[in-house]
């Protein structure tokens, strides 16, 4: 399996309920390394442009509202099948339905303030870690 990156955020309500470190940690311990990191705060104009693709969805108001109301933690991450095993790591959408261990299972509050992002494509991945960080192929 070759190695390849992915990009995740952890979500206000994580951020603000001090669990950066703990989810850091399991990211590493998962064999992630992680390339790029910040702690950054979205516009509701730029987490609308962030999460374009769900435009249609019901929830989308609700979701940049959210994803607006305080600080998130970007990172690139780079591991073999980077994209898979990270979702594998975070686990189901709705935490009512992650697997034991899973990042979410363990600090997601509810369907949308679900602790953490990870990108569904080795493309995905690619633009949304440009969205956050320039100049990462060079590192
Ligand atoms: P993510 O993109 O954050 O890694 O999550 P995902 O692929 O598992 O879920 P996706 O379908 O891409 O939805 C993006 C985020 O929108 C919120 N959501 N709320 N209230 C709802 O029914 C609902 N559905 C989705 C969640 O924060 C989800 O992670
Ligand atoms: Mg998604």
């Amino acid at each position: 399996m070759p190695t390849n990156r992915t990009f995740t955020m952890i979500k206000p309500d994580a951020v603000k309920d001090g669990h950066s470190g703990s989810i850091i940690k399991m990211i590493e311990a998962a064999g992630f390394r992680v390339v790029a990191l910040k702690k950054t705060l979205l516009t509701p104009e730029r987490a609308g442009e962030f999460y374009a693709v769900h435009s249609e969805r019901p929830f989308y108001n609700d979701l940049c509202k959210y994803m607006s109301s305080g600080p998130i933690v970007p990172m690139i991450l780079e591991k073999e099948n980077a994209v898979a095993d990270f979702r594998t790591l975070i686990g189901a959408t709705n935490p009512a339905n992650a697997a034991e261990g899973t990042i979410r299972k363990l600090f997601a509050i509810s369907m949308e303030a679900n602790a953490i992002h990870g990108s569904d494509s080795d493309e995905n991945a690619q633009i949304e870690g440009s969205f956050f960080f320039a100049h990462v192929d060079q590192y």
